[in-house]
């Protein structure tokens, strides 16, 4: 059997697990075996025929489980928990379970029914109104597929910042190994910190292109080939994420990270300023008629016309060029001045991990302090906690505190701000919490003005400290929730209550131009993960570079202070 074969194996297993919303962790642990088991020189047959499963544990990204499940495909010509998958999902409906307000089973339903097998003719369908009428759809659930159709197709196949990074950091990974690559940057929306991207962007320098690019089209990852150039090739890779690479001369690469950097309405007011001078600014370099007189650092690019350096993030015509020239660029907040998370869940509600494994994973990643954060009542399909529970629940999170040494583990909880504006808990209840954050989980469709009333007034509760995942959105799923933001934020800062940056690729809200306006306004911001597992733990970054492009420093920041500090805060209003 091939290499490819196997591999092959594991692409599904992944797309089919993320299809069933299984832990991305998981997903992508698939799609790195695959990866992996493609770019390897020998064949993972023979691998196993030598040195059995030892010797397959032995190459990188093949842990346990793959390999066990390798071991299974030689001795039994199968996997199992493969074909298991392959059953539940027919061929070819894979684009339509992706689309939003559909999912696996609706799709599974519709494909076996109906003979729905393209995203097509599900438009077709949903626009005739011949779904409503199955049972178990409704018009409401039509429309939501309509809509979820358009969404899809006004997200033009942006992707999200984690899957574009993950996939970013492969390439790097594989090219870095050759000798001719000296420096490699992914640059792009990727590296400003655009919440999708669009497609990667990866710069070189070398003095030997050809190898690099020979070597780039033929990565394991690559699914087509645009273009193959000498110094300029673009791929399609199998996620349907395209890959741009780009290989220049040393001398360049200032003027190069700058250029592919962008954004472009930043880079055209740089060439502009250049003109005005009589120089010229290309991806090559600054010159002065033939002569390059700046361009080999990416700092030279900002110095040469007087300029403070300006960080990636801030590159989108916001004001920072005014700011550069006035020596007024913040210093940026970043992952290292972060303390602490405050939002997650464990098993007790829809997290996989407990209390314990949680607070030890974060001290591992050099936190002072984490809270835990239940749903409450209302969200039942979390398995929302009832006082009486929650109650139960802070005991034993008082209980793990003592337990695991060097981190504070605080009792907090994720409630749930009722129709009426209301908390979900009495004051009695939240009283014996140190941190409350409050959300939106139901009636998302009010209409725009009670919805902003609703959230008011949850932030009046002096019990209230921050606000969470303030829109409500999923990127490329679901819409935000209609508010007024002014008001909220104006509300928040009388009320002194924070407002979150949910660091999960999906949602990323608030948004950067918002976090500009709270900055503004006095709003402390609070970065977290709202983790269900240790692993999630990690997404803090893309939090962090969302403030950063919100141009928040480490004082607007909730959890950059110190623990006394923070639960000062806290208690301020209470
Ligand atoms: P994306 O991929 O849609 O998420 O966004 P970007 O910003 O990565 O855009 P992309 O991939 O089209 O181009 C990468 C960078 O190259 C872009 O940020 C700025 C630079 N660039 C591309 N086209 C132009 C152009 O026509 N003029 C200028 N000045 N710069 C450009
Ligand atoms: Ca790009
Ligand atoms: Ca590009």
């Amino acid at each position: 059997m091939e290499n490819s074969e196997f591999a092959n194996i594991f692409w599904d297993m992944a797309e089919f697990l993320e299809l069933k919303e299984d832990n991305p962790f998981k997903v992508r642990a698939y799609r790195k075996a695959a990866q992996n088991i493609e770019a390897l020189s020998k064949s993972v047959e023979e691998i196993y025929a030598k040195g059995g499963l030892k010797a397959l544990l032995a190459v990188p990204g093949i842990g346990q489980h793959i390999a066990e499940k390798i071991e299974e495909q030689i001795k039994t010509g199968k996997v199992k928990a493969h074909d298991q998958l392959a059953k539940q999902f027919p061929r070819g409906f894979l684009d339509l379970a992706n689309i939003p307000g559909m999912g696996p089973k609706t799709a599974l339903l519709l494909f076996k029914k109906f003979k729905i097998d393209t995203p097509k003719k599900l438009e077709k369908a949903a626009k005739a109104g011949k779904l409503r009428n199955i049972p178990g759809m409704g018009a409401k659930k039509e429309e939501n597929i309509l809509r979820g159709i358009n969404l899809k197709k006004q997200s033009h196949g942006r992707f999200l910042l984690d899957d574009a990074t993950a996939h970013a950091e492969l390439i790097v990974e594989e090219l870095k190994k050759l000798k001719e690559v000296k420096k490699i940057l992914p640059c792009g929306s990727l590296r400003r910190g655009q919440e999708t991207i669009g497609d990667i962007d990866i710069l070189v320098t070398s003095a030997k292109p050809k190898p690099i690019m020979d070597a780039f089209v033929k990565l394991a990852a690559v699914k087509n080939i645009l273009a193959h150039g000498e110094t300029k090739s673009s791929v399609i890779l199998k996620n349907g994420m395209q890959a741009d690479l780009r290989v220049v001369p040393e001398k360049s690469f200032g003027s190069a990270a700058h250029y592919f950097t962008g954004s472009k309405a930043h880079n055209i007011h740089i060439r502009q300023l250049a003109q005005k001078k009589g120089w010229k600014v290309s991806e090559y370099g600054i010159f002065k008629g033939n002569k390059q007189i700046g361009g080999r650092t990416e700092e030279e690019m900002f110095t040469k016309f007087g300029f403070q350096f300006i960080p990636p993030e801030l590159r989108e015509m916001r004001g920072e060029f005014e700011a550069a020239k006035n020596k007024k660029i913040p210093k940026l907040v970043e992952l290292k001045d972060i303390k602490g998370d405050l939002h997650m869940h464990t098993k007790a509600t829809d997290g996989s991990n407990s209390i314990e494994e949680m607070a030890r994973a974060a001290k591992a990643l050099g936190y002072e302090y984490i809270a835990i954060t239940e749903h409450t009542q209302s969200t039942r399909v979390a398995g929302g906690l009832d006082e009486k529970e929650m109650l139960a629940h802070v005991k034993k999170i008082r209980e793990a505190n003592k337990k695991v040494k060097g981190i504070e583990i605080l009792a907090g909880a994720e409630v749930d701000i009722l129709p009426d504006g209301r908390l979900d808990y009495s004051d009695e209840a939240l009283d014996q919490l140190d941190i409350v954050l409050t959300a939106i989980h139901s009636r998302f469709k009010m209409p725009k003005e009670e919805m902003t009333e609703r959230i008011v007034s949850a932030m009046e509760n002096k019990y209230a400290n921050i606000f969470v995942h303030p829109t409500g959105r999923l990127i490329n799923e679901r819409e935000p929730y209609e508010i007024d933001m002014e008001k909220v934020l104006q509300a928040a800062k009388k009320n002194n209550v924070a407002v979150e940056i949910n660091a999960h690729p999906r949602r990323l809200d608030l948004t950067d131009i918002y976090c500009m306006r709270a900055k503004e306004l006095g709003v402390k911001l609070l970065i977290s993960t709202d983790a269900h597992s240790t692993d999630q733990l990690e997404l803090m970054k893309y939090g962090v570079i969302t403030a950063r492009r919100g141009w928040l420093e480490k004082k607007n920041v909730l959890n950059t202070y110190p623990l006394a500090k923070l639960k000062k805060m806290l208690y301020a209003s209470k």
